[in-house]
């Protein structure tokens, strides 16, 4: 109780919050597809497939959904539509946990890495540079000291807004003028953090997939000359995705994927989207997990991802 609970209930409220809409698109179109039903028939089940392809979970965690959902309907032989929801979410709560390890309580770094150092990818605009000033501050807040690295040195606004999130939590920044190597800035923001004993180093970068080939050698190049400073960095290549783009978020991360080495996996803008669905269609397909979840433009409006948490607040408790 105390703290913790009450940490909790905000926790809850925001997320809540953040998925207003695609909640209301889920449950219209649920309510639509069970109108005038009784029981859990073949028609239902065809509707719900729909419902879940058209809130973006994607077609191959639909059919794992679905024919969950049939085995349950063929063993408990009445299901009624009332109980539908119920059993959705706990089919899909079950299918998200499978195979998983436990999901993190709260933005916990191991002990034994110290710098542990975080390389973030993603696509121009899918919010890289705001996740990393929302991890910063969240880091800082559990006493730890934080090194930023401004790697995005292809526009100056990118280096300038990192610098901006830097002032806000009170971390430092290591840049270099616009258009510079990012792996020279990289090797510089891991050498400062070294040499002053920090705790975490995230590192922004330029994401720019038109070129696969490009992209891949530079954050190769990044990643190699971090070695030199930290050998066994980067611990975490965080993938940022753009929930608000539905199935293109999940191409991005297939790409991305097959690109270079991602380990976890952020999923932003979920808030002011219908399309949130698509964090279970990730959450399922990849092997990687989803870490955290950005839930809005401000300082406070990123979560440590929790599976159960996410299917509660979507289908309703
Ligand atoms: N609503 C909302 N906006 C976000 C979220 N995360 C980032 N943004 C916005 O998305 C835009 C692009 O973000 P930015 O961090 O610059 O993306 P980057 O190019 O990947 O570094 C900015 O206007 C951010 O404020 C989020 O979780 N929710
Ligand atoms: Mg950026």
């Amino acid at each position: 109780m105390g703290i913790f609970s009450f940490f909790n209930k905000e926790k809850k409220e925001t997320l809540d919050k953040g998925l207003s809409k695609t909640k209301e698109n889920v449950f219209s179109k649920l309510t639509r597809a069970v109108a005038g039903k009784s029981k859990v028939d073949d028609e239902v089940l065809d509707d719900l497939e729909e419902v879940l392809v058209t809130s973006d979970v994607g077609v191959d965690t639909t059919l794992k959904i679905i024919s969950r959902i049939e085995d349950r309907v063929a063993k408990d032989k009445y299901v009624t539509t009332n109980e539908l929801t119920s059993i959705l979410r706990e089919e899909i709560a079950a299918l998200l946990t499978e195979n998983h390890t436990e999901d993190g309580e709260g933005f916990d770094l191991p002990d034994n890495k110290k710098p542990y150092v975080i390389m973030v990818v993603g696509v121009n605009g899918v919010g890289k540079t705001t996740t990393i000033g929302k991890l910063a501050y969240q880091f800082k807040k559990a006493g730890k000291s934080v090194y930023l690295g401004a790697a995005d040195t292809f526009r100056a606004a990118a280096v300038e807004q990192l610098v901006i999130w830097g002032e806000r939590v009170g971390v430092p920044v290591v840049k270099q003028k616009m258009g510079s190597d990012p792996a020279s800035v990289a090797y510089d923001t891991l050498s400062s953090a070294k040499a002053n004993n920090a705790d975490v180093v995230i590192i922004d970068t330029a994401g720019r997939l038109h070129n696969k080939i490009n992209l891949m050698n530079e954050l190769t190049k990044i990643k190699n000359v971090m070695k030199k400073v930290v050998p066994d960095a980067p611990h975490e290549v965080l993938l940022v995705l753009d929930g608000s783009t539905g199935q293109n978020a999940f191409e991005q991360a297939k790409q991305f994927t097959a690109a270079t080495e991602v380990n976890a996996l952020a999923v932003t803008k979920l808030d002011g989207t219908a399309k949130g669905g698509v964090v279970i269609g990730i959450s399922d397909h990849f092997r990687i997990p989803v870490k955290y979840i950005g839930l809005g433009e401000g300082i406070e409006d990123l979560q440590v991802f929790n599976r159960k948490e996410f299917v509660n607040s979507l289908f309703g408790e």
